[in-house]
C-alpha cells in the first residue's frame, strides 16, 4: 500500500502593515460622572441578582425579570440615599415595562425610604394600582410613579424601588429605571 504525503508549501506574501491610523481622542468631557440614574435591562444579570431571569419575553433585548406567583416582591434597587448623591436630593422617580398575558389584581410600583436608625419607613409611596393600564396595553405597559424626598433624609436611609405584587400574579419586568432629581 502506497500512501502519498504531499506537503506543500505554499507561498504566503509578508506585506508590511503599517499602522497608519492614530486615534487620538481629545478629552473633551462635558457630561460629568454621577449616580443619579440607575437602568436594569436584565441583559447581563443572570446569574448576579435573586431575580429570575427569564429569556422568553423582553421589551429591550433578550432577557427580562419574571415575577412568579410565588413572589410577592419583584426584585428592585436597593441603595443608601447618600450613595445616588452627597448632596440632598430632591425627589425620586421609578419607571418600568410590564407585560403580563393575565391579570386579576393589583400592581404597584413601590417607591420606600428606610431609615435604620429609626427602623422605620419615613416615606412610602406605592404609587396608583397599574393592572389596569398592564391589562389595557397590548404587549408592554409602561408604569411610572414618583416620590419626594422628606428634607429630614439621611445620607444612610435606604431607598427601595421595587414592584409589589400583593396578589401573587404571574408577569414579566423590563428596563427597570430609577432617576433622583437634586
Ligand atoms: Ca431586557
Amino acid at each position: 500500500m502506497n500512501m502519498l504525503f504531499s506537503l506543500r508549501l505554499s507561498s504566503f506574501n509578508m506585506k508590511l502593515f503599517t499602522p497608519l491610523f492614530v486615534i487620538i481622542l481629545i478629552g473633551c468631557t462635558t457630561s460629568k460622572h454621577n449616580n443619579l440614574r440607575y437602568f436594569q435591562d436584565y441583559e447581563n444579570a443572570k446569574g448576579w441578582t435573586g431575580a429570575l431571569i427569564d429569556s422568553g419575553i423582553a421589551y429591550s433585548g433578550k432577557f427580562s425579570q419574571k415575577v412568579i406567583n410565588e413572589n410577592e416582591y419583584g426584585e428592585g434597587l436597593r441603595i443608601p440615599l447618600g450613595e445616588a448623591d452627597k448632596q440632598p436630593l430632591k425627589k425620586i422617580k421609578a419607571n418600568v415595562k410590564i407585560a403580563a398575558t393575565q391579570l386579576d389584581g393589583e400592581i404597584f410600583l413601590v417607591i420606600d425610604i428606610f431609615s435604620p436608625s429609626e427602623n422605620k419607613s419615613i416615606a412610602y409611596n406605592s404609587g396608583a394600582n397599574q393592572s389596569e393600564i398592564i391589562k389595557s396595553s397590548k404587549a408592554w405597559a409602561v408604569c411610572t410613579n414618583e416620590m419626594f424626598i422628606p428634607a429630614n433624609a439621611k445620607a444612610n436611609d435606604i431607598v427601595k424601588v421595587y414592584v409589589w405584587n400583593p396578589r401573587h400574579q404571574q408577569f414579566f419586568m423590563d428596563d427597570f429605571e430609577v432617576t433622583f432629581e437634586k
